[in-house]
């Protein structure tokens, strides 16, 4: 596997690390729903609650692939194993939580998101606003609204693609 695909691991990595410790566990996931939440005022609203309740499977199906040694803490090493094996569980592993994502920025239901509710929800994950808001134009091409579609290949991209062509998508998170 190639190099592309463990910056983008490391990058993932540390984001998902929310507080910082070097390792993921749950605690990293409660911090980070509990801060996308509060970013887009959702904290009591059904999409608030699907989308932490994702955040909570993501945890739990990763913890089942990742967590080599059963400690309940995954390492920058069980991650990357774990993710290269991601293609093959990508719809039930990673794609439910992106779904909910989406739904959560896109704030009046209408199936597209605008790219200040995009840049609150990446912001909240700890990507710099402005690097977030690159993501955003590159996304979409400077058309202004993002489809569900648009950012389901990118996140598809960032976990299991290769191809160097594919920039949008490998920088989905900022700049590796
Ligand atoms: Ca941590
Ligand atoms: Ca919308």
């Amino acid at each position: 596997m190639g190099a592309l695909l463990d910056q983008k691991y490391e990058k993932l990595f540390s984001l998902l690390d929310t507080n910082g410790d070097g390792v993921i566990a749950e605690d990293d996931f409660e911090l980070m729903a509990g801060r996308v939440l509060a970013a887009s005022r959702e904290e009591d609203t059904q999409k608030g609650k699907k989308y932490a309740g994702e955040m909570m499977n993501y945890w739990r199906a990763l913890r089942s692939s990742a967590d080599a040694d059963g400690d309940g803490r995954i390492d920058r090493e069980e991650f990357r194993r774990a993710l290269r094996q991601v293609s093959d569980t990508f719809d039930t592993l990673v794609g439910p939580l992106y779904h909910a994502g989406f739904h959560l920025a896109d704030r009046n239901d209408d199936g597209l998101v605008g790219r200040e509710d995009f840049v609150v929800v990446l912001a909240a994950i700890g990507v710099p606003a402005t690097e977030a808001g690159a993501t955003f134009d590159r996304l979409t091409e400077g058309n202004g609204q993002l489809a569900k579609d648009q950012l389901m290949t990118a996140a598809t991209q960032y976990y299991c693609d290769e191809d160097p062509a594919n920039t949008a998508s490998h920088l989905l998170f900022g700049t590796l």
